[in-house]
């Protein structure tokens, strides 16, 4: 009886000592696509987690316009974020997007600037905003606003991590821009999970 009770508490005491930290999950996997053009800058993401609102980061993700495209390609943020966009050219350059998610109503233009100009913007609308210029037609690319801070973008392999998740069940999302959404539940544990996930057009 005294041992039991010994152990009992030795084992409180453990449990409370474990960081949360070493009990967040990490979510690996490949995106495999069907009919599109690559598997390269697919975003992967948590999907909203009920009850949960996460806040922005305090650091701004650059999007360069360089060599006539938009570097990157696609950059993936939580729903807040502010980006800044930056002409690193010769040439003046514009940046609008005709809708974010879908919806033209969220359209907007934040102007023409020279080369060492950046222009802020928060996105705090969920969904693909489509980056385009009004002077270069041929430059494309995409703000990805999400709503946790699990997301990745996919590498030329289609490879992503997802870190310091903490374990539960979600649903991860795939967005690619020329494919259709895709969806898988997920269950996250402590240590590495490793998922498949299939694009198609
Ligand atoms: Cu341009």
């Amino acid at each position: 009886m005294k041992m039991r009770k010994k152990f009992a508490i030795l084992g409180a005491f453990v449990a409370l000592l474990l960081p949360a930290a070493v009990l967040a999950g990490e979510v690996k996997g490949t995106v495999e696509v069907h009919g599109i053009r690559s598997a390269e800058h697919i975003v992967v993401y948590v999907d909203a987690i009920a009850g949960k609102t996460f806040e922005a980061p305090a650091q701004h993700p650059v999007i360069n316009q360089i060599r006539m495209t938009f570097q990157p390609h696609v950059t993936a943020v939580l729903k807040g974020t502010t980006v800044e966009f930056l002409n690193s050219d010769p040439v003046g350059h514009n940046v609008y997007w005709p809708s974010v998610g879908g919806n033209k109503k969220l359209t907007h233009n934040l102007g023409t600037w020279p080369k060492g100009d950046k222009k802020p913007f928060q996105f705090n609308d969920l969904g693909a905003a489509p980056l385009l210029c009004n002077v270069h037609p041929e430059m494309s690319g995409y703000v990805v606003v999400v709503p946790t801070p699990y997301f990745a973008v996919t590498d030329k392999e289609g490879n992503f991590t997802l870190k310091d998740v903490p374990p539960g069940h979600y649903t991860l999302k795939a967005w690619s821009e020329d494919g259709k959404p895709a969806s898988q539940d997920i269950d996250v544990t402590a240590g590495t999970v490793t998922v498949k996930l299939s694009v198609s057009k």
